[in-house]
């Protein structure tokens, strides 16, 4: 595949102050007339992208041009000789109905609606579509008044009116200039929930939540998350909001969770509708931090920009890690790592350790669309957390308003963003750079040697990154390590140079030697280390089970007491792996037990005890691996467990779900904890287990009860699984959000058979991305064992979908190809049977996106 390196980047030889845009809107041609001021900056072509165009005409101040002035090749349009200073116009039709792609501007539900990143706004216009060139924008929409009485852009409103024919129009400015791919359009008919803020500067911000007809009051909680999050950038960044309006607008096709424009974010409508009845807590979660990732972007992202597509960490990681503090603000801090972290070790450390790994800044791509990955996003604000804890929590918010003081309005890059730290801490951070270079997941290794004596600790940190794609040599990065000495009584012990017997160990080389002085006479202290994960690091200690079981129980770091288990059950999943006859291990299941018995009072970190390291990050450690094998495995342990805790199960499940609903953090844990018991429940197995899960199905209040039961009853063939799968649809057939879960919990637990007949169900849609995503994302991605059986049934019906996905939509397309990224890992015959479906795939001839990740995947 064709690639864009970062070496080449050279800036944009004309700078466009302000553009207008002229759009009349109709299904299958579209006009959009574009003026721009033009100004040379430095020597250099004068080149527009353009993609699927059909150019009407072209003038230079005012003058047309003939075909002989420009060229059109390769979606570019090159004029060649060009004034200093001149307005272009150019005047094109587009096909919003065809564009199934979704990038650019498309027709979903019958109302029109954009998406420009990462090169969307090339479909839609002649521009230099790159962040670097940044622009004021003025926009016209005119469109039948009746289909579309609602008409959007980016910024203010100005002026309105009708227009014969039955036609009307709509202005928009946006005094803050921007790149193209922050552009936005919707025009149809919606209902909105309204409300407003006002900043701490006292201005007025009128707020919109445009959704479906008859919905906007399940829009009521996008809104109060929108408040929170517009009042939480005030008070922990000092950032305020800068226009007058702020809309979302909610869109059942949508190939991102959501999407920053300015002024106008648009929302995949799963992150913005929720009810009680329809949505569970996970969803109500999701939407309040993912308004918080789109309204943060505002800062992190619009104001600052990136000055080319490597630098997406640089909004993209840094934005998350201010969702991630978001949600730790108003909710459970460790619950929301813990959640964090699993998501990391679940995603990013899988893309890591494979064929797709690449740094958080790439020096390379074939396919921008494929750079929106879990190590950009999640790897990436891990760095910037990792950072807080190297420089400490004032110089980084020194840092973060030096950066907002100095790169306010521009393109920037890394260098820049780090060199504020820099002068903020006074350190040099060159090396922390690195962490941006190189691929792949460090491993840290913890070797602890006690002199009694002396009452010495000495420990041995070593550190050693995997070789990655192109990376086979990896140097040191710096690590901050957050430790403490733990007394076995829940508190900590006193060291020289440790504060409350806490310190952050910064592991910058190769190996390094920490001596720890204790007062003499101490006894020997139990080390807790990276704390609250405050490095993204596998960490590798000499610990056996009873030596981790003794840690857990002095852990004073509720991660770690997290991580303790994970560990511990990791260990004895394998074992069983290893010994199919043996039984699980009581003493372990006892403690596991005893664990969520002595954290009830806290429900949704309870919760988290239950839940067992999934067959994806059991993979990561078992080469090569035998996915049905861990599956198999996982299950004895997860039943057992489930027996120790059956009293508990019973009693908590006994007691009522709380009312009226709130979608609050108290509410949520208890509901979490709830869901908890009905998914062990599950896992007894037995009938009785069944009858109840169905009662309970049958009574529950609440979506995530419901969800729950009925994810628990798909593995139990028998009437009340069917009956339940049956009720479930008939009664939410016409919401189109519940129908994906409906979808997506029987193919993340079915066969390859279950998944071929989800993907023939008369409500399978593969031109909707959720709809795509709840069948071939939740049996490939979430369902191990079945995806990668190795009859390769899993492999063909998943390549299948993904070849039918790609004729109409190839971000998806190469986004569902990520599920065999960890092919090389497998056992032989499901590595054999991944290799063919990957290079019939390759034959059959796809999309450049598809191409670049197949591509990648064999190399
Ligand atoms: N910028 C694409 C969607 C998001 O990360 O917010
Ligand atoms: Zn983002």
């Amino acid at each position: 595949p064709v690639s864009v390196k970062l070496e080449d980047y050279t800036p944009y030889p004309f700078e466009i102050d302000s553009v207008s845009l002229d759009f009349s809107l109709e299904l299958e041609a579209t006009r959009v007339r574009t003026k721009m001021s033009v100004r040379r900056v430095r020597p250099g072509e004068f080149v527009l992208d353009g993609e699927g165009l059909t150019l009407n005409d072209i003038s230079i101040d005012g003058s047309p041009l003939q075909v002989s002035d420009y060229k059109i090749a390769d979606n570019k349009l090159t004029i060649a000789d060009v004034p200093d200073t001149f307005t272009l116009e150019t005047d094109v039709t587009i096909n919003p109905k065809a564009n199934t792609a979704l990038s650019g501007l498309y027709v979903s539900a019958g109302r029109f609606c954009s998406q420009c990143e990462a090169t969307g706004f090339r479909r839609i216009t002649y521009w230099p579509d790159r962040p670097d060139v940044m622009s004021r924008f003025h926009v016209r929409i005119d469109a039948d008044k009746a289909t579309y009485p609602i008409l959007l852009s980016n910024g203010t409103p100005g002026k309105a009116g009708d227009l014969p024919g039955g036609r009307h129009f709509a202005e928009w400015d946006d005094p803050h200039p921007k790149p193209s791919y922050l552009f936005a359009l919707c025009a149809g008919d919606y209902d909105v929930w309204r409300d407003s803020f006002t900043t701490m500067n006292g201005d007025h911000v009128d707020l919109g939540v445009y959704v479906d007809k008859g919905q906007a009051d399940r829009a009521e909680w996008a809104m109060e998350s929108l408040k929170a999050s517009m009042k939480w950038d005030e008070e922990r960044f000092g950032r305020a909001y800068d226009l007058g309006v702020f809309n979302i607008v909610a869109v059942r096709d949508f190939n991102f969770g959501a999407m920053e424009n300015k002024g106008l974010n648009i929302f995949n409508s799963a992150y913005v509708l929720a009810s009680p009845d329809s949505a569970t807590d996970a969803d109500f979660e999701a939407i309040e931090s993912i308004v918080g990732h789109e309204y943060f972007h505002n800062w992190t992202g619009n104001r600052i920009t990136c000055r080319d597509w490597f630098q997406l960490c640089l909004k993209e990681g840094l934005t998350v890690f201010r969702d991630q503090e978001f949600s730790s603000d108003l909710r459970s801090r460790p619950v929301q790592r813990i959640k964090d972290v699993m998501r990391l070790r679940a995603r990013q450390f899988a893309e890591d350790g494979g064929p797709l790994a690449h740094p958080v800044r790439p020096q390379a791509y074939g396919s921008i669309d494929n750079l929106y990955t879990a190590t950009v996003y999640e790897k990436g604000a891990e760095l910037i957390r990792a950072l807080t804890v190297l420089i400490g929590d004032d110089a980084f918010n020194k840092g973060m308003q030096i950066y907002f003081d100095e790169y306010d309005g521009t393109a920037s890059t890394i260098e820049d963003f780090y060199s504020c730290f820099e002068k903020a801490s006074g350190k040099d951070l060159s090396q922390f750079r690195l962490w941006y270079a190189q691929a792949g997941t460090p491993e840290v290794t913890v070797v602890e040697e006690w002199d009694e004596a002396k009452s010495e600790l000495t420990l041995t940190l070593s550190q050693k990154t995997p070789p990655t794609p192109k990376q086979d040599k990896k140097k040191p990065v710096p690590i901050p390590l957050r430790a403490a000495l733990l007394d076995g009584k829940g508190g900590h012990v006193e060291a020289e140079g440790w504060q409350d017997g806490e310190t952050v160990i910064v592991l910058d080389k190769a190996e390094k030697t920490v001596k720890v002085n204790l007062s003499k006479g101490s006894a020997r202290p139990l080390l807790s280390i990276n704390r609250e994960f405050s490095a993204p690091v596998r960490v590798r200690r000499d610990l056996d089970k009873a030596g981790l079981l003794k840690l857990a129980a002095a852990e004073t770091d509720p991660f770690n007491i997290w991580d303790c288990f994970q560990s511990l059950a990791k260990t004895e999943i394998f074992r069983l792996l290893d010994e199919p006859q043996s039984p699980p291990d009581d003493a372990l299941v006892s403690a596991m037990a005893d664990a969520v018995r002595l954290n009830e009072s806290d429900p949704a970190f309870a919760a988290l005890l239950t839940v067992l390291p999934d067959v994806g990050e059991l993979f990561q450690d078992r080469e090569p691996a035998d996915p049905a094998g861990l599956d198999s495995a996982r299950k004895r342990l997860r039943k057992a467990f489930a027996e120790a805790l059956a009293g508990d199960i019973t009693r908590i499940l006994e007691q009522p779900s709380p009312t009226p609903f709130k979608p609050s953090a108290e509410q949520a844990g208890t509901r979490a904890l709830r869901g908890a018991m009905i998914g062990l429940t599950g896992a007894l197995g037995t009938p009785e287990a069944a009858s109840q899960l169905k009662s309970h199905f049958d009574s529950a209040s609440n979506m995530t009860e419901s969800l729950a039961c009925l994810r628990s009853l798909i593995p139990l063939p028998g009437k009340a699984r069917d009956e339940a799968i049956e009720t479930f649809y008939a009664r939410w057939k016409d919401n189109p959000l519940v129908i994906d879960k409906w979808f997506a919990v029987q193919a993340g637990q079915g066969t390859a058979e279950d998944a071929r007949r989800l993907s023939e169900h008369p409500d399978f849609d593969m031109s909707n991305p959720n709809r795509v995503r709840s069948v071939a994302a939740a049996f490939s991605m979430t369902n191990l064992a079945a995806f990668h059986a190795p009859d390769g049934k899993g492999h063909e019906v998943i390549a299948d979908i993904i070849q039918r996905a790609d004729k109409l939509n190839p971000a998806l397309a190469a986004r569902l190809l990520t599920s065999f990224e960890q092919w090389k890992k497998l056992e032989p015959k499901a590595r054999a049977s991944a290799k063919t479906v990957l290079e019939r795939l390759q034959e059959a001839g796809l999309s450049k996106n598809a191409m670049d990740i197949v591509t990648r995947a064999l190399d």
